[in-house]
């Protein structure tokens, strides 16, 4: 887009997997072949339950299939009815798992800075149908927990966290996990702590523990007797044996993640109009995401960033845009008259490759060329409208064709 070949020759994404410590986790493997115990609340799960129920200080951890069954059985074992309402602006999981336990998702708009549900506009939409909120950490940025549970509190609903970024992150000192009824943590591929496929419930309420657990495993008791209709979310003992490992690693795993955010921010810091989403250094947190956000005074948007980082080899990803609102399959559910910030947020930010696979040296090139295109913006602009013409010919002919 600048002249020359792409800055990237190999693409650079988000969320791509770095798995190290490869050997402890094999060994682990080889241990539970040999055991011959491969599922089923095996012994690798149950330790990687305890490992995690240590970190974030709390009482129950039930380890699941992935994130989404987790909220889904989590929904399902606080027996909710009716209405439940999440934020809009949240990876649409989020949504799914309501919607697939048979419940109304009614979206709510977010605080245009921290991005989380804003309670007040939570208790809005309260009515006699609403059984539960389910906050999502977005970003690892904790929700207003405490304006929240007051909501929750004063209008006997249930309140649940996705925590799905959240492993590892803490608000005013006390870890994400031991918030509301329940929070659910993925350990999907893309996260730094990983198991490849995977989720867990965090509680302190040990019936609820319990109903998880049965309904983790087709309903059955402990006795192994049919109580109750659930399903199949076990995690199996290879994915428990790499969570156990990248736990193992977590200090350093953090401390990467935290190097490439510095990076990012050093690299963008003279950059007008755009600004890196900002962590609070005093929690514990493990930068899960890099978030550029744009404002109008970039002399280049969103769109036309992305598409120059395209052309250069960078997948950036407009996460969490458009919001769940605006999907086919939520169009018509109400969700209060508008949601101005989701909009805004949708049209503002662009998710950049970070984590464990991406080293510095990219992160330099990568900002090396935004701050070529800050300086180059008129060209850049009229490039990708060039760009944009010739393939709009291309299609056009294609079609004639
Ligand atoms: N709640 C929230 C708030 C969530 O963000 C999520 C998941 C959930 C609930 C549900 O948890 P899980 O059921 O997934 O445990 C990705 C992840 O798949 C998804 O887990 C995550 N959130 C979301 C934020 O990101 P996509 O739609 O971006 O697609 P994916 O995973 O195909 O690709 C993501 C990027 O990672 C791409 O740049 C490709 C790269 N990648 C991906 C995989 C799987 C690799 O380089 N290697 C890989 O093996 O959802």
């Amino acid at each position: 887009m600048l002249g020359g070949p792409p800055a990237f020759a190999e693409p650079l994404l988000v969320g791509r997997p770095l798995v190290r410590r490869r050997h402890a986790w094999f060994a682990r493997l080889r241990d539970a072949l040999n055991r011959r115990w491969l599922s089923n609340n095996g012994p690798l799960v149950r330790q990687f339950e305890q490992a995690v129920a240590r970190r974030l200080a709390v009482r129950h951890v039930v380890a699941t299939a992935n994130g989404t069954l987790g909220l889904q059985l989590t929904l399902r074992a606080l027996d909710l009815h009716g209405e439940v309402i999440l934020p809009s602006f949240t990876y649409v999981a989020t949504a799914h798992a309501v919607a697939w336990e048979g419940l109304r998702p009614v979206f709510c708009d977010v605080d245009l800075h921290t991005h989380n549900l804003d309670p007040a506009a939570v208790e809005r939409l309260i009515t006699p149908r609403t059984s539960a909120i389910l906050g999502v950490h977005l970003w690892g940025r904790p929700a207003p927990v405490d304006a929240l549970a007051r909501v929750a509190k004063r209008h006997g609903v249930r309140l649940v966290y996705d925590a799905a970024h959240a492993f590892g992150c803490s608000d005013r000192g006390r870890m994400v996990g031991s918030f509301g009824d329940a929070e659910v943590f993925s350990f999907h591929a893309t996260k730094s702590i990983t198991t490849i496929e995977g989720g867990a419930v965090a509680t302190s309420n040990g019936a609820l523990a319990d109903r998880l657990r049965r309904l983790r495993r087709f309903g059955l008791s402990p006795e192994g007797e049919v109580e109750t209709i659930g399903t199949n979310a076990t995690m199996s003992e290879i994915n428990a044996a790499l969570g156990l490992t990248t736990l193992e690693a977590f200090d350093q795993l953090v401390a990467r993640n935290r190097r490439c955010y510095a990076r990012y921010a050093e690299g963008l810091s003279a950059l007008p109009g755009v600004g890196v989403l900002a962590y609070d250094e005093r929690e514990q947190t493990t930068y899960p995401f890099v978030v550029l956000e744009f404002g109008k005074d970039a002399p280049l948007n969103r769109d036309e960033v992305a598409a120059l980082l395209e052309a250069e080899g960078v997948h950036a990803r407009r996460y969490f845009a458009p919001g769940c609102h605006s999907l086919p399959p939520y169009r018509r559910t109400r969700g209060g008259p508008r949601l101005p910030n989701t909009e805004r947020l949708c049209r503002s930010l662009l998710t950049m490759p970070s984590g464990q696979a991406v080293t510095d040296r990219q992160v330099r090139t990568l900002t090396a060329v935004l701050r070529r295109a800050w300086a180059e913006a008129p060209a850049v602009r009229e490039a990708l409208t060039a760009r944009c013409r010739s393939s709009k010919g291309r299609t056009r002919r294609g079609r004639t064709a």
